[in-house]
């Protein structure tokens, strides 16, 4: 057992919430990095002094706690070897396609595992430091799986949260997965497991029943000291309120104009927003539209397709091989059906501030979202919250967690092309009545359940899964 630290909230995950700079007096500095899950867990580390535990990005060494924009921040350093067999390796090579349907081959190697046991190790090392007595610990998701288990067997007394971002396959696919057993005991090791969807949690608990041996009834696992683990779903979402005002914002209303002005003004944008992933579909949206182009259903003149894609792990072959498969793609597509100053398709291969998407979302009359599989999908979720004006229609994956959510949307199966190209057309077609009536019950559902709400109920449960142990976290806002 670890001598107790002084933080009664945890927050361990593979980033840091911050990005280094070089500022303008070219010292190294910080900045917040624009993701969902700070939204969401800033609010809450304020009400109880958290801390937050991870990876700063580089190689830097030897990095001291720091405080930043009132975040109490842990770097934890990370060599070139970890870099390459932790994170590229395990997580990115073989975590990462294996739970997404294997829409990559997964690759099995035995010093990349090893790799990732050090590092989940150091990690737990930390959390059990800096842990007050009976604190709560958040571990998040698929690079730190082991985490909940090695911490556990360092600190009893702690009362840890996982939380899994990504989905968790089934079991015929898991089964792969040399070191299935380890994984499955070093999840355990939490109180309670968080997925997506039901339909992750239930993989869960059945590759627990039949792997691991243990009892379980519905979403509870009863392990042989007496200890329950609960896993149940909690669809993650965004800071809707947030992105409403931006897109509400003169200057973001500004910006979408001059976007439409820059692209011709069109009849219709059609948008696309992803990181470069080879899950996200990005490949047969783009033939999908082109081949409505083709067919004639479409016409350059009045329709484009603005597909940002932002670059994303470059060091793995597989999304090596990705970026020159869409490269090739667009240019052919341009190249054969783009006319002077028309192309058919915009293509940004390029990350932009906040603003500039809450500007592209507000522009786009359709946003097309084709995931073949996608934990939840939150560029879904940002396109609604941003259509204050109940317009603007959706084409979403049913593969993506938020087709459970926004079922009004035009919903599609990115295998089936012609599906997707009649969804695309019907959307395009589609009057302002019928844009309105599916919009506005899937912005309902996005106001009403959005990050504070999903990071309140996720750690109100885990204060109820281990009700007798240590203190208890206090919410951001009751729900
Ligand atoms: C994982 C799971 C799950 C993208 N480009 C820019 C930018 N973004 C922002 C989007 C959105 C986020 O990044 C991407 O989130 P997604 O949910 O779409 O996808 P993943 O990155 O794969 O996230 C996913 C999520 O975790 C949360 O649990 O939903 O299923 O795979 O917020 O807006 N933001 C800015 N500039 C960009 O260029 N500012």
């Amino acid at each position: 057992m670890s001598a107790p630290g002084s933080a009664d909230l945890v927050i361990v995950a593979n980033r840091l919430p911050v990005d280094r700079v070089t500022l303008s007096d070219g010292t190294p500095g910080w900045r917040t990095s624009p993701g969902g899950l700070v939204t969401a867990l800033l609010p809450v580390m304020r009400a109880n002094d958290g801390i937050w535990i991870g990876w700063p990005g580089g190689t830097e060494q030897d990095l001291e706690p720091f405080d930043f924009e009132g975040l109490s921040l842990v770097p934890m350093a990370m060599s070139a070897e970890d870099i390459e067999n932790f994170y590229e390796g395990f997580s990115n090579g073989t975590v990462w396609p294996l739970y997404h349907d294997v829409v990559a081959k997964p690759q099995f190697h035995r010093e990349w595992w090893d790799s990732y046991v050090a590092v989940n190790q150091r990690f737990a090392a930390r959390a059990a430091e800096m842990a007050s007595e009976g604190a709560t610990v958040w571990v998040h998701d698929y690079q730190l799986q082991l985490v909940p288990q090695m911490l556990r067997n360092l600190r009893p007394d702690l009362r840890i949260g996982f939380y899994l971002h990504i989905p968790f396959p089934p079991a015929e696919l898991f089964q792969q997965l040399p070191w299935r057993r380890e994984l499955l005991e070093g999840l355990l090791g939490a109180d309670l497991v968080g997925f997506q969807l039901n339909g992750g949690a239930q993989n869960f608990v059945r590759l627990v029943r039949q792997r691991v041996g243990h009892k379980t009834h519905r979403d509870l696992v009863y392990l042989d000291d007496g200890r329950t683990v609960r896993a149940s779903a909690f669809p993650i979402s965004i800071d809707a309120a947030g992105f409403e005002e931006l897109a509400r914002s003169e200057a973001v209303g500004e910006r979408a104009r001059a976007i439409r002005e820059a692209l011709g003004n069109p009849r219709k944008i059609f948008l696309g927003v992803d990181r470069l992933d080879y899950t996200k579909g990005i490949y047969p949206r783009l033939r999908a539209f082109s081949e409505l182009i083709i067919d004639g259903h479409l016409d350059v003149e009045d329709a484009v397709f603005v597909q940002v894609a932002t670059p994303s792990r470059e060091r793995v072959e597989q999304y090596r091989i990705l970026r020159d498969d869409i490269d090739r793609l667009v240019g052919h597509i341009n190249g054969d059906l783009g006319k002077i100053g028309k192309p058919a398709i915009s293509y940004l291969h390029s990350s932009y501030p906040r603003e500039e998407m809450a500007a592209l979302y507000r522009a786009a009359d359709i946003m097309v979202v084709t995931p073949f599989r996608d934990g939840m999908n939150l560029v879904a979720k940002e396109y609604v919250a941003c259509r204050y004006d109940n317009d603007g229609a959706l084409v979403l994956s049913e593969f993506a967690g938020a087709a459970d959510e926004l079922r009004q949307a035009w919903l599609i199966n990115p295998y089936d092309i012609n599906g997707m190209k009649t969804a695309l057309l019907d959307a395009y077609n589609a009057d302002d009545r019928e844009r309105t009536r599916r919009m506005r019950p899937m912005r309902k559902q996005i106001i009403q359940h959005d990050v504070v709400a999903w990071a309140d109920s996720f750690l109100e449960e885990l204060a109820a899964v281990r009700p007798s142990h240590g203190k208890t976290v206090r919410p951001a806002r009751r729900s």
